[in-house]
């Protein structure tokens, strides 16, 4: 089908600096300066020399938009938009959209009032909070009054915190100036699809000016307004991100020519992320058995799409009320009861110091992974590369018990090469102070694909196990940061290969995890919000 561009992209060039900005930025695989090849993902090597100074303002802090601003600078959500007007084949209204969330239900709508409040309390608890996002549980602009009156309010009571909203993309084209109006610079449209008949398999129906409309004719209009939509963002220097939702047999390979079309628009970042699909959602997709893809079907997908828009791979699918940073949820913190109860002091001077030192961590971070780099470049080189799993709680350093994960994240180690490829959500194996054994087979299902797996702490019982399933629990690192240790870790794995000590086997695939957590410390399911 066409993809005619409905905003050219040479009078989008001739625009204001931003928008050059940020279409050199994203002509150039987004963060990297390393260009037509793309990235792995966008900020395993992103500062300041990466890309125009306005843009690096604009990611520095942003835990989405910076892989790496992802281990320091947290996000939080809050659920003020709970109705949608289209239908996805992967949503269940009472759970949390899918596109910007897990499946599982929000706590509790609330009324701009109670968000702006919400907000100021997470802001002042938790001072690297630099984000606050509208992403559901329905659609943002099919909420606009509350939706804006909530970024209304933070835009001049917590000046310091960053605007960003998600959506559908059907209503963006009329809301682009509304958005502009009050800085929300950072957007995201989900597209699924550039081509309606690929479409029509995944949006039953729309509802667009006064009446439901279904089949091509629903996914044509869709499409129209996504892509309207993010060149209109484009042309006014709001940094675009673009999530998908891979659904194996209907968009997979899509998806690469999606990418293509986003990049061209100006898209700075393209998150693929796996569609969660169960029949116990209650969604279309899940009562009909359509599966979601494996952790290396994901992997081929973002990897063939390298060279195209800049990809993201840290996405957790959040909740629509979530808080804290990416892969934990502090939202059981902040309950309307406790928030209520607390004494909020919004000090922005403080929050620029605390920052300040989040920044020298940061930096201490990249440093260490550049030299990493450097020094393993020099060692004779791998001609392979392997998988590792890393539990940390953030700072950028392997800082969490084996028995207290609830995820891992996933770096591909390769000759000098350390890259955050992912994270797989696992049930908690330590369980009221005592390991669970039961837990250990989905955990290792989960990093299967993994060489080993590197953790401040291991008891032994998990330990003998993962050694039997050929992952090997690596503990003397801890504290240290990822990428550092990580590639000193490839580095005598690799050396062992050489000498003969060891011998180098492939590893298999992976699962992505599909249900809610077991784990004790998991979300506690909550009341359900009524269908939108
Ligand atoms: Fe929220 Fe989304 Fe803004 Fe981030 S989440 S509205 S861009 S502040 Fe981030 Fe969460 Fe993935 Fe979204 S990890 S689901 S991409
Ligand atoms: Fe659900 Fe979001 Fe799709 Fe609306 S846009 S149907 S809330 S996944």
């Amino acid at each position: 089908m066409s993809n005619t561009a409905f905003v050219s992209i040479r009078d989008l060039q001739r625009g204001r600096t931003a928008v050059s900005a940020i279409l050199e930025t994203a002509a150039s695989g987004g963060c990297s300066t390393t260009g037509g090849q793309g990235k792995a993902s966008c900020g395993s090597s992103d500062g300041p020399a990466d890309m125009p100074a306005e843009i690096w303002e604009k990611v520095k802090n942003h835990p989405c938009y910076s892989e790496e601003a992802h281990h320091h600078y947290a996000r939080m959500h809050v659920a003020v938009a709970p109705a949608c007007n289209i239908q996805c084949n992967y949503c269940n209204r009472k759970y949390d959209c899918s596109n910007e969330s897990r499946p599982g239900v929000v706590s509790a709508k609330l009324t701009p009032d109670q968000a702006v409040k919400k907000v100021l309390a997470v802001a002042s608890e938790i001072p690297q909070m630099t984000v606050l996002g509208i992403a559901g549980p329905g659609d943002a602009l099919a909420n606009p009054k509350k939706t804006f009156e909530t970024f209304r309010r933070l835009s001049e009571e917590a000046p310091d915190i960053k605007l960003c909203l998600s959506t559908n993309g059907l209503a963006l084209p009329e809301m682009v100036d509304e958005i502009c109006k009050y800085n929300i610079d950072h957007v995201t449209i989900t597209i699924n699809m550039v081509d309606p008949a690929v479409g029509a398999k995944i949006y039953p129906w729309i509802f667009w000016q006064h009446r439901r409309v279904t089949g091509i004719e629903a996914a044509t209009i869709l499409h129209r307004q996504q892509m309207l939509g993010l060149e209109m963002l484009t042309a006014r220097g709001v940094l675009t991100k673009v999530n998908s939702v891979l659904i194996p047999g209907i968009n997979d390979e899509h998806l690469i020519e999606v990418n293509r079309e986003v990049k061209k628009r100006g898209a700075f970042l393209h998150n693929i992320m796996p569609l969660i699909s169960e029949a116990e959602h209650g969604t279309v997709f899940g009562l009909t058995g359509q599966r979601g893809p494996s952790a290396q079907e994901l992997k081929a997908v973002q990897d063939a799409c390298m060279g195209g828009a800049n990809l993201m791979r840290h996405c957790r699918q959040c909740r629509a009320d979530a808080v804290g940073l990416l892969g934990e949820d502090r939202s059981e913190e902040f309950t309307a009861d406790k928030v209520e109860q607390m004494e909020v002091i919004y000090d922005l001077d403080k929050r620029r110091a605390y920052q300040e030192q989040v920044e020298v961590t940061r930096q201490a971070q990249h440093a260490a992974k550049l030299a990493a780099e450097a020094s393993a470049a020099a060692a004779p080189a791998a001609d392979f590369s392997v998988l590792v799993a890393v539990a940390t709680e953030g700072e950028g350093k392997i800082n969490q018990h084996f028995g207290h994960a609830t995820e891992f994240q996933i770096y591909e180690l390769s000759a000098g090469r350390a890259t955050f490829v992912g994270h797989r959500r696992v049930d908690l194996y330590c369980q009221g102070g005592y390991g669970e054994d039961e837990q250990l087979p989905s955990i290792v299902n989960a990093i299967n694909d993994c060489h080993a797996v590197l953790v401040a702490k291991i008891g032994a019982c998990p330990r003998d196990e993962l050694l039997a399933a050929g992952i090997e629990p690596v503990d003397r690192y801890a504290h240290e940061f990822i990428e550092s240790a990580a590639l000193a870790w490839f580095g005598e794995y690799g050396a062992q290969v050489q000498s003969g000590e060891r011998q180098h086997q492939e590893r298999g695939d992976a699962r992505i995890r599909q249900g809610a957590y077991t784990g004790t410390q998991a979300t506690p399911a909550a009341e359900a919000l009524p269908a939108a």
